[in-house]
């Protein structure tokens, strides 16, 4: 019985290293596709701070969105658009497929029938884009 029991230790130290050696190098390639992700709380259509986001070239960017207010998350250049609901956390996700540095603004659905304030472009965020 005691025996039995040593030989599946060795039987399951084996097999985890077999599983860890046949894993590894997945591993290590999901761990080279960088996934970056960044809280954007606006408050009163504002942050209370202006966020620059930094990172590489075709990086996998996530954004975590939320606002007391409804309206739209608008990146330059880059053609992004993202419509964020009152008090509904949203979640976007993305490949920084461009490098650069791109302007991030906020377009409150308040302001959307006000053409003086429609092209009101004030920059919420960067978004820095770095070559690898
Ligand atoms: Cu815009």
């Amino acid at each position: 019985m005691k025996d039995d029991l040593a030989f599946n230790w060795k039987l399951l130290a084996a097999f985890s290293l077999l599983v860890w050696a046949c894993w590894s190098p997945y591993l290590a390639l999901a761990q080279e596709a960088n996934k970056k992700e960044f809280v954007i709380d606006l408050k009163d259509d504002t942050l209370t701070k202006l966020v620059v986001m930094k990172v590489r070239h075709h990086d996998q960017v996530t954004w975590k969105i939320s606002s007391n207010t409804s309206g739209e998350l608008h990146m330059h250049a880059y053609h992004l658009e993202v419509q964020v609901k009152a008090d509904q956390p949203t979640q976007f996700m993305f490949n920084a497929k461009a490098s650069g540095r791109f302007q991030i603004s906020w377009h409150p659905d308040q302001q959307r029938n006000q053409p003086a304030k429609k092209n009101h472009h004030d920059a919420l965020a960067y978004l820095e884009v770095y070559p690898k």
